[in-house]
């Protein structure tokens, strides 16, 4: 069904791989539409309870595809509009968590879709690389948004203005990455870790989801008057009900997701 990318869904799990191992998964424009796509193709999916994206290989996704604007002919407002900007959209809009297991390098846009997602999961053999500056561009695809809100302004511009690559254990002392595991064993932890959040109260996580990030450009009041709209229709849920009685009941709660 796609050409680019892997989509496959496995115990309440999309896994999304992207998939140019050659090209260090590196974007074309087929890609960003695919992964827009099945994005969309998740959040419709009433079996899907949490989302996975990856890359085949070596890396996670080394940003454009060089080689597909090497002819220094690119109409980069348009370029980033019509193909970048809806697709790191679509991470905010699908209400369900998004886990990035950066399997190995993520440079460019490809820093930035990781930046995109709700949880960095990284193997020991992975890194950051803000690639933007090494070819004279400006950090894009969300990564002057993501960057200085989860890793503080000052390591943002530096990390921006060097294009340094940042090891997975340093990613991890910044808060770049949740957590980093032995690359042997990365995709089986990372999979563990989707399957628990695929476990638990998804209509709840995708609330959550929602008002954090809007409580991060709302003031006080507004974020407390989000919080009520959001908390009368977590309210609503089965979900809700079942860990209400099952803490009552003393007993582990079932959640289905609705
Ligand atoms: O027009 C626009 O550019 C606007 C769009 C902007 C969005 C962006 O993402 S801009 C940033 C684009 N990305 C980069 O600048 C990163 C370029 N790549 C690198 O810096 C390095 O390759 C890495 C740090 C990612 C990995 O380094 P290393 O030493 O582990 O691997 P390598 O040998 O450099 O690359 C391995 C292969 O992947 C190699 O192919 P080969 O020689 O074995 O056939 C290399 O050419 C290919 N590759 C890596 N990155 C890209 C790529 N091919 C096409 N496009 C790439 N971005």
């Amino acid at each position: 069904m796609y050409d680019t990318i892997l989509y496959e869904v496995t115990d309440g799990i999309a896994v999304l791989t992207m998939n140019r191992p050659d090209k260090f998964n590196a974007f074309t424009a087929k890609m960003n539409k695919e992964i827009t796509d099945a994005l969309k193709q998740a959040q419709k999916d009433s079996e899907v309870r949490c989302i996975l994206l990856t890359g085949a290989g070596r890396a996670f996704n080394a940003g454009q595809d060089l080689g597909e604007v090497s002819d220094g002919n690119v109409d980069f407002g348009g370029f980033l509009r019509d193909r970048y900007n809806p697709m790191i959209l679509q991470f905010r809009k699908t209400e369900k968590p998004i886990i990035a297991a950066i399997n190995g390098v993520a440079a460019g846009a490809g820093m930035s879709i990781a930046l995109a997602c709700d949880i960095r999961l990284a193997s020991d053999k992975a890194s950051l690389v803000n690639a933007f500056v090494n070819i004279g561009l400006v950090p894009d695809s969300g990564g002057c948004y993501f960057l200085p809100r989860i890793v503080g302004i000052g390591k943002a511009l530096e990390l921006a203005m060097t294009g340094e690559k940042v090891p997975a254990e340093e990613a991890l002392r910044l808060g770049l990455v949740n957590q980093v595991y032995p690359a042997e064993r990365f995709m089986e932890e990372a999979m563990a870790y989707a399957r628990k959040l695929a476990s638990l109260p998804t209509r709840g996580i995708g609330l959550i989801k929602r008002t954090m990030y809007k409580g991060m450009d709302m003031d006080l009041e507004q974020t407390l008057e989000y919080e009520a709209y959001a908390q009368e229709v977590a309210g609503s849920t089965e979900d809700y009900q079942e860990g209400v009685r099952a803490f009552m009941e003393k007993r582990a709660p079932r959640f289905t997701g609705r």
